[in-house]
Parts: C-alpha cells; sequence; structure tokens
C-alpha cells in the first residue's frame, strides 16, 4: 500500500506556499491568489495543524493575526488587541453566527449592528485630551507601526475632537478602516503607468503602500481617508453599545459611514446585506462585505474571543465577482497619444450580473507579468468597475496551443509605426495622421472640461475623421454646414446646433483650450495653472523648460513635455490656426486687465467650495480662484479664508460657522472676482 503522505510534510508545504502568497501579497503587493483561496489555505492549514498541534510553531501562518510589521516606523503595543474577524460566505453561516450567539447570550436574541466592510487597512488613533497624539497600524494585532505623520495627512482624521471628547476619558482610542476612493486608486494607477511602475493590484495594496511610504508629503498626495468603526478608552470601550459609539464618533468629528444599521434579528442583517450588495458599485471606494456586531458591549465582553477574532463579530462577505473564461484574442486600443493598450476578448461570461466580453490588459508587462497567452483561460475579476481586469492564468487549463501575444511593428489603426520608449511600459503609435489618435483628440477638445462642443460625440468625430473632413481640431472652425448634413444621421437641425456650439467654443477661458490640446502630462489643473502664469498661448508656446520648471507645481517632465509639444512645427501651426480662426488664445481677465502678469485678487487666499452653485460647477469656481492666484482645499480649517457655499453644503457650512470662516455665496464670490 502506498505511504500515505504524512502531516508533516504536509504543514511544511502549505506554509511554504502560504508565505510565498503572503510575500506576493505584502511586499510586492501582487497577489496571485483572492482573499478566499488564501483563507481556505489557511483553513486547510489550520486543520492540519489540529491533527498534529505538537506540529504548531510560534512562526507558522495560522498564529499571525494579520500583516507583518514594516521596518523603517517605530513599534507600539496595541492596549487591546486589533483582532481579525471570522469570515463567512452564505447567508447560512450567517444564520449560524446568529444561533451561536444566542447560545451564549443563553437564550436571548441580541441586536446587532451591520456595518460595511471597507476594503483598506486599519488603524488606531489615540487622542489625549481631546487631541490626535498617535497614529498606529493594525501590524500583527499585538504591535503596529507608528505612522502618526503619515495619518496626520489623513483628512478624514480629526487633529482633535470636539468638545465632548473629555467627558469620556482623557485618553481615546478611534479604530477605523484607511482606504483610497476608486477615483484616487485610478489616478493613482495612471500616474504608475506613465512613469513606468506597475499598477496596484486593488485599492487595499495602494492604501498600505501609502500609509507606508516614509515621506509624510507623499502619502499626502495618495489623499487617504478613513471611516471609524470602535472607540476605546484604554483597554475598555467606554459605551454601552456598538450604536452609541458611532454616534459619538460622528458627533465628535469623526468620518462614520452612514450606511449602517442597528437590527433586531439576523433577519435584518441578512436584508442589509442584501441592500448593500446592490448598492455596492455606486459608492465611491471597495467594500468586500458587511461586519455585523452584537450591539451590546456587555455581551460583547461576556462572548471574549477565540484568539484571533471575536466571537461577537463577524464579516458576511460577498461572493467575489469572480469568474474563469478563455482569452480568445488579443486586440489593441489606440489612445489619443497613440498610446497602443492591448485588451483581452473574452469568451462571454456572466460577473455580477453583468455580460463580460472585454478586459484590459493595460501593457505589455502586464500580459508579461500574468504570463498571458491567447487561448489561455484566465480567472478575471470586476471590481466597482464594469470593466473586469484579469488576476491570473489558469495554468492547469494549457493545452499548449496556446499563442503569445506579440506587440505589432505597425499600428492596427493606420499601419504607422510602433514605438516603446526606454523606460516607458507604453508602446505608441508614432504616426501624426493616426485616425485613431486624430479621433481621441478631436473627442477631448471637445470635451465637457476643454471646449465644451455639445454633440461632438463619438460618432460624428470618427465619421469627420474617415472621410477627411476634419483633420486636426483648428479644421473644427471651418466646417460649413452642408459638410455636416451630408453626414449619416445629421440632420440640418443638430448640423446647426453644432455648428453653434463650435462658435461659442471659441470664447471659451484660456486653460479650457490649454487642457484641450491634450498635452502629455498636461492635465486640467497644470492648465490652469499655465494660463495663469503666462496668460496667453503665445507666450507659453515661447516658455523655455527653465522657465516651465521654475513654476510651483510644474515639474520637469512636464516642463519639458510642454517644450516638446509646442516645438513640433504641425503644433506650431496648429495654435496659429487657431487664433486665426478666432479662438481665443489669451487669458480673459489677462484681456481686460491689460496687463501681462496674472490677476493675483486672491493671491494666497485660500478657498473651500462646498454644496451645489446656482450658476456654475465646482470646476468652474475652482478655475476662477485659481485663475486669480487663491488655492482651493478641500476641508474647513483655519486657515480657510473663504467657504463659498451652495445649496445643500453640508457639513463644511457647520465647520465654517464654528471656526468663524467668512462664508459667502455665489452672487458675493463674483462681485470679488470683479
Ligand atoms: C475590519 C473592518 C471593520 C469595519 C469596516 N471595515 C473593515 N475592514 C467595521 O467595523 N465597520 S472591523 C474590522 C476588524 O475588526 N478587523
Amino acid at each position: 500500500m502506498p505511504k500515505r503522505p504524512s502531516n508533516e510534510k504536509a504543514i511544511n508545504e502549505l506554509r511554504e506556499e502560504i508565505r510565498r502568497h503572503e510575500d506576493l501579497y505584502y511586499l510586492h503587493e501582487n497577489p496571485e491568489i483572492s482573499d478566499r483561496e488564501y483563507d481556505e489555505l489557511i483553513e486547510k492549514l489550520r486543520a492540519r495543524e489540529e491533527q498534529s498541534p505538537q506540529l504548531i510553531t510560534p512562526d507558522s501562518p495560522t498564529q499571525r493575526v494579520g500583516g507583518r510589521p514594516a521596518e523603517g516606523f517605530p513599534e507600539f503595543a496595541h492596549r487591546r488587541p486589533m483582532l481579525s474577524l471570522d469570515n463567512s460566505y452564505s447567508i447560512e453561516e450567517l444564520r449560524a453566527f446568529d444561533e451561536r450567539c444566542r447560545k451564549l447570550a443563553e437564550g436571548t436574541a441580541p441586536d446587532y449592528v451591520a456595518e460595511l466592510k471597507i476594503d483598506g487597512l486599519s488603524l488606531s488613533i489615540h487622542y489625549e485630551d481631546g487631541l490626535f497624539v498617535r497614529g498606529v497600524t493594525r501590524g500583527d494585532g499585538s504591535r503596529g507601526e507608528d505612522v502618526t505623520a503619515n495619518v496626520r495627512t489623513i483628512r478624514s482624521v480629526p487633529l482633535r475632537l470636539r468638545s465632548g471628547a473629555a467627558k469620556v476619558a482623557r485618553e481615546i482610542e478611534v479604530r477605523g478602516e484607511a482606504y483610497l476612493s476608486r477615483k484616487v486608486f485610478e489616478r493613482i494607477n495612471a500616474e504608475r503607468e506613465e512613469d513606468g511602475e506597475s499598477r496596484f493590484a486593488n485599492p487595499r495594496n495602494a492604501a498600505s503602500g501609502a500609509i507606508r511610504q516614509l515621506d509624510p508629503a507623499m502619502v499626502a498626495k495618495r489623499r487617504l481617508e478613513m471611516f471609524a468603526y470602535d472607540a476605546l478608552a484604554g483597554e475598555r470601550k467606554p459605551f454601552a453599545t456598538q450604536w452609541e459609539a458611532l454616534d459619538w464618533m460622528e458627533s465628535e468629528g469623526c468620518r462614520v459611514n452612514p450606511n449602517r444599521r442597528l437590527c433586531k434579528s439576523i433577519d435584518e442583517v441578512i436584508e442589509f446585506c442584501n441592500a448593500m450588495e446592490l448598492k455596492r458599485d455606486k459608492l465611491g471606494y471597495e467594500i468586500d462585505g458587511v461586519v455585523v456586531k452584537v450591539n451590546s458591549t456587555a455581551l460583547q465582553d461576556e462572548f471574549g474571543a477565540t484568539g484571533k477574532a471575536p466571537r461577537w463579530a463577524i464579516a458576511y462577505k460577498y461572493a467575489a465577482r469572480q469568474a474563469t473564461t478563455q482569452v480568445l484574442d488579443v486586440i489593441l486600443q489606440v489612445g489619443r497619444t497613440g498610446a497602443l493598450t492591448p485588451v483581452a476578448v473574452l469568451a462571454p461570461v456572466q460577473l455580477g450580473g453583468v455580460t463580460v466580453s472585454r478586459s484590459t490588459l493595460h501593457n505589455e508587462d502586464e500580459i508579461e507579468r500574468l504570463g498571458l497567452r491567447i487561448g489561455d483561460w484566465v480567472l478575471i475579476e470586476r471590481g466597482g468597475d464594469v470593466i473586469p481586469k484579469v488576476l491570473k492564468v489558469v495554468e492547469s487549463k494549457r493545452t499548449g496551443r496556446e499563442k503569445k501575444f506579440q506587440m505589432p511593428e505597425r499600428c492596427p489603426e493606420c499601419k504607422g509605426r510602433v514605438s516603446r520608449p526606454e523606460g516607458e511600459v507604453l508602446s505608441r503609435c508614432v504616426a501624426a495622421d493616426c485616425p485613431a489618435q486624430l479621433i481621441g483628440r478631436l473627442l477631448l477638445f471637445g470635451s465637457r472640461r476643454a471646449m465644451r462642443i455639445e454633440g461632438l460625440g463619438d460618432a460624428l468625430a470618427e465619421q469627420l475623421i474617415a472621410k477627411k473632413i476634419v483633420r486636426d481640431v483648428a479644421d473644427l472652425y471651418s466646417l460649413k454646414l452642408d459638410n455636416l448634413t451630408a453626414l449619416e444621421r445629421m440632420a440640418e437641425k443638430s448640423a446647426s446646433n453644432v455648428l453653434a456650439q463650435i462658435e461659442a467654443s471659441k470664447a471659451r477661458d484660456l486653460w479650457h483650450l490649454i487642457y484641450g490640446l491634450g498635452i502629455r502630462h498636461v492635465g486640467e489643473r497644470t492648465a490652469g495653472i499655465l494660463a495663469r502664469h503666462f496668460g496667453s498661448l503665445e507666450r507659453l508656446g515661447r516658455a523655455t523648460v527653465a522657465e516651465l520648471d521654475d513654476i510651483h507645481e510644474i515639474g520637469l517632465t512636464m516642463a519639458q513635455s510642454i517644450r516638446d509639444w509646442f516645438d513640433d512645427p504641425g503644433n506650431a501651426r496648429l495654435c496659429r490656426r487657431l487664433r486665426e480662426a478666432g479662438v481665443r488664445t489669451e487669458s480673459e481677465k489677462q484681456t481686460r486687465s491689460g496687463g501681462t502678469e496674472g490677476n493675483e485678487r486672491f493671491a494666497g487666499k485660500q478657498f473651500v467650495l462646498t454644496g451645489t452653485l446656482p450658476g456654475m460647477s465646482r470646476d468652474e469656481a475652482r478655475a476662477l480662484v485659481e485663475a486669480s492666484g487663491g488655492r482651493v482645499t478641500s476641508s474647513v480649517s483655519k486657515k480657510t479664508d473663504f467657504v463659498v457655499a451652495g445649496a445643500e453644503p453640508g457639513s463644511k457650512l457647520d465647520k465654517a460657522q464654528q471656526l468663524g470662516v467668512a462664508v459667502i455665496d455665489e452672487a458675493e464670490f463674483k462681485k470679488m472676482l470683479g
């Protein structure tokens, strides 16, 4: 009879494998398997260790509560361990949790609090006499890293609790989950890609990378946020219930997630879980489930913990929106800058209620990292966005007939030359007349934040380029009615509307034009800074790299990119033709004052915008402030000079009133602008 592999051998192999995945996850921020698969490995190991308890070593992955402390920050011992949560993956498991709780509560049914489980990293925030003194990561649950300077940059962490704090205790600890919004996560990944770095796999990894940065200024750029979920006074919970703790933290100025429910039964908890699953995609951040807690603090204390997790709480994890499917092909999309983005064409598969048939692969390096070949079976996951990502290749399904993807030497759209500059992750089509790029440029130029030409959508842009009626954005200004009415699906009424929109766009302020030109690295904010600094397209076009680099907030890469753009003779001609067509190439305020210096009416002033303004968007208001030398920040502080408040202003207005900051409405704001 073949000898059964010894338990010891199996345990060692499992530990090896788990440690490898931990390294991939924590050190390289690049996991190969889903959290659920990781949990399953741990469970397997735990089961084996239970059979042979003598083999349990203190360094076994089952003996650890959380991540490992990183180097570079002093350690801090938590006053009360930061436990992890047991997971449940089904309604039955939730009901089983309820059964256990009722038994522990001797037959009575406890109330529960249901809260969202945020996909981020837990932090412990210490206050003394109401003042923020320390921020610590969870670390291994008993000791974390003191990341105070970094936590200070999180705007949703109050640096001072409001008045009532002293009544509770001199020393207070608030625990919460720090995270990155989807928007910021996307921005960081886009920046990393531009800089030739690999993308973060998920917001949690990006957040945990952010909090471990050694330079707080870098952390501040990451725009971490936090939802508070627990309050402690030393080792003790100072409130009779979790529900009160949440309300109290909110009243003290902490950000508490509004999606929470006090439940009288497990049925209500289940209802909340189901309702939030439907709302999941509409939240601006990633959640991976719901945390269910026994409401009464006395009962929590009675129930205690099992070593690594409390008995009075459980995480209900949403089914991962993952599926396996086959890669039928890899195609390339050509963006406005000529960047070639590989996209996997998938055998259609249902994922979280939608049919998925495409998945972005980002760039060649990502394909390399995944080891992906055409014909492979892949595990895909849909996060908050409709576009899913490929997590890994299912190697066991390989037949040997899979084909490697090769970046072509010619652009699939125009057959132009493709080049990948040293140190960059993106290959680009370098042809100046590539139609895919031209369409992309027209669309950017006409977009809302740029020249706002309504009606210039995909269909129109494609036809204009394909029929060679328009070759660049300046050609838009010589379009005639019959150019447009000759196109498909373009009646005379819509054609004249489009022409009117194009005409109106000539008067847009300079920053919209600069942004709409699509100069690499020049986003809306930079466009605003450039417009204010130079006051005209001509002066901007004459600026040297050194002059550009000298401007606060403009780095060398940007400076070089701007200079390169204007040095291109085609672009220089484009600017001239735009001016000749009557497009405003001078800043409005500059023209009026006749000077060459920026309008510095708001120099050094800090503004906060809140609520909906009746006559302008937030972006417009921001641009106006910046064009006059002011700054817009997102939260109200003593340094804020003015809060511009519109309809439904929310807590920023309260804060302004508390601090005695001047609050103005749109009319006053406009008056100040002159
Ligand atoms: C982890 C988390 C908790 C909460 C939200 N998100 C998390 N990731 C919450 O309580 N609302 S609690 C928790 C833990 O105890 N490990």
